[in-house]
């Protein structure tokens, strides 16, 4: 995208940071000698955040199931052989049910995801109800429901909605093995949307959908040459859901995925890196490596949208044997 394409609110602030990075280069960090690497993140961790701070973010599945979109690692999606029951939009009541005790957990931010392609204009009516009443309890928000046109991210900020999530989830290139129904353009243009609209940005994606390493850099490649940094990149590793097209298939290293978390953190280095989907699978000493290569974020909570999270007790006595604390707004 030339500077002359990009539309007001997309502009590329003159921020001092990069948006110039070639897969070489992401390449050539990612397979740094490990020691170099790690030091070279928790320096630049060090420079830009208190590296004992973690933020924690809340998620809670407000429209679950019954998706048309084709993603080949969602649960949620019509096209799997697996069914999760599809629900109508939650109530207000009950999502501040929810985000009440989230916030009684120790979560800061709520996010809300729902499974649409896209949403609709009464679901927007709806939501902005939801957004304001969270907001209310003085949680910063975040939601996740697909394309947004920019009138309807206009809306999402004026009800007070701080995030919004949309993930690029893969490389370009292998974008296309993943889903079929929605381009990589599509996304780029929602993340626009929101970004006009004066929202922050949460944007990231998956590993072990099956990409190689160029894939792997190509993701955060795609990242960190957005016109601005997303605020927050959540990496998630793969959740495999029986049923799902992806439920079999080689499980990513976990050095690998320290190693491309350590990328994402030195080339975005003011964006909170999130420690997304995959933490129940993962060890202690992974978690306590991703925390070194510049984690600063994470999903806290039972449960992710359809899938279990790592428990609140197990975070909790982590964070403690670490000498880590909750971020505090
Ligand atoms: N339906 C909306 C959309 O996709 O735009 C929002 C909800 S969707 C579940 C949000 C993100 O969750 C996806 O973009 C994907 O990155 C992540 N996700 C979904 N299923 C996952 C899984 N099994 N493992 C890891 N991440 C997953
Ligand atoms: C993101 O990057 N990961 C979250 C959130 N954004 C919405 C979703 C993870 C979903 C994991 C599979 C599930 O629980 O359905
Ligand atoms: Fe639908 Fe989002 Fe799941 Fe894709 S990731 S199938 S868009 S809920």
């Amino acid at each position: 995208m030339s500077a002359s394409t990009l539309s007001r609110g997309a502009v590329r602030p003159d921020d001092g940071l990069r948006h110039d990075w070639t897969r070489p280069e992401v390449r050539a960090l990612i397979d740094l000698p490990f020691p170099d690497l790690l030091f070279r993140a928790q320096t630049v961790h060090r420079q830009n955040f208190d590296p004992t701070a973690v933020q924690m973010s809340a998620l809670l599945s407000i429209k679950t199931g019954g998706c048309p979109e084709d993603c080949a690692y969602c649960p949620q999606s019509v096209h799997q052989e697996c069914k999760v029951e599809a629900t109508r939009l939650m109530r207000v009541e009950a999502v501040l049910a929810e985000a009440r005790a989230a916030r009684a957990n120790g979560a800061t931010r709520f996010c809300m995801g729902a499974a649409w392609r896209a949403p609709k204009e009464r679901d927007i009516d709806e939501i902005c109800a939801i957004v304001e009443g969270v907001k209310g309890l003085g949680l910063e928000t975040c939601a996740t429901l697909g394309m947004l046109t920019r009138p309807q991210a206009e809306r999402l900020k004026d009800a007070g909605l701080d995030y919004y999530n949309h993930n690029l989830d893969t490389s370009p290139e292998h974008y296309g093995r993943i889903i079929t129904t929605r381009t990589y353009a599509d996304r780029l243009e929602t993340l626009e949307h929101v970004r006009e609209a004066g929202m922050h940005v949460c944007c990231g994606g998956i590993v072990g959908l099956g990409e190689d390493a160029d894939d792997q850099a190509g993701l955060l490649v795609a990242l960190a040459n957005l016109p601005q940094h997303p605020e927050s990149v959540p990496i998630n590793m793969l959740v495999r859901v029986a049923g799902t097209r992806l439920a079999e298939g080689d499980s990513v290293d976990p050095i690998t995925f320290v190693r491309i978390i350590a990328a994402a953190r030195i080339i975005m280095p003011r964006s909170f890196v999130r420690l997304a989907a995959g933490r129940e699978d993962m060890s202690d000493e992974t978690h306590a490596l991703c925390f070194l290569a510049g984690v600063n974020s994470i999903f806290y909570g039972a449960k992710l949208l359809t899938t279990p999270n790592a428990a609140v007790s197990r975070d909790a006595a982590l964070l403690e044997r670490l000498g880590m604390a909750p971020m505090r707004l």
